[in-house]
């Protein structure tokens, strides 16, 4: 049951300074952080781990706003990882995710605004939706020699 999700903390949040607080809520949670780096995406790669919404009419604002900076690509690691992840980032559209998630307690935005503007939603976070995408975009984005295996002091506690 213990999975792992690949999560990015996406240009805004890295240019909004809130990477700490976010990971903070991750840590906070006893979710383990098995691989960390910064990497700022081109826009092929954009293309490969946006694969599904390529052909999206929303896609060229989503582009532009990933590649627009770094972002901080995590895999984190814990209990049923992947659903929880989810959870505590929150809806897509930062209008309708509820306070308390990530996206609803750090932005606001609607996604007729973001259409508007011709950007993409602003939303901080990207976080695996299931099992199969986790396992694609982990090994997308990190090798297995940037993947570490430790004791945290939750793992007692926890599991
Ligand atoms: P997710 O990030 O919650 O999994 P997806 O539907 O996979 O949401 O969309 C990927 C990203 O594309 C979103 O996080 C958001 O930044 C952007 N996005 C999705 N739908 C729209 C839209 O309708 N307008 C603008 N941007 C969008
Ligand atoms: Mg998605």
């Amino acid at each position: 049951m213990i999975e792992r999700s690949l999560v990015l903390l996406k240009p805004d949040a890295v240019q909004r300074c809130f990477v700490g607080e976010i990971i903070t809520r991750f840590e906070r949670a006893g979710l383990k952080m098995v691989g960390m780096k910064m990497v700022w995406v081109d826009k092929d790669f954009s293309k490969e781990h946006y694969a599904e919404h390529v052909e999206k009419g929303f896609y060229p604002g989503l582009e532009s706003m990933i590649t627009e900076g770094p972002v901080v690509a995590m895999v984190l690691e814990g209990v049923e990882a992947i659903s929880t992840i989810r959870k505590m980032v929150g809806a897509t559209e930062p209008k309708a995710a509820a306070p308390g998630t990530i996206r609803g307690d750090f932005a606001h935005v609607s996604y007729g605004y973001a259409d508007q503007q011709k950007i993409g939603v602003k939303n901080l976070i990207h976080a695996s939706a299931n099992a199969e995408d986790a396992e694609k975009e982990v090994a997308l984005w990190f090798d297995a020699k940037e993947m570490h295996s430790y004791k945290t002091v939750h793992d007692m506690h926890i599991l």
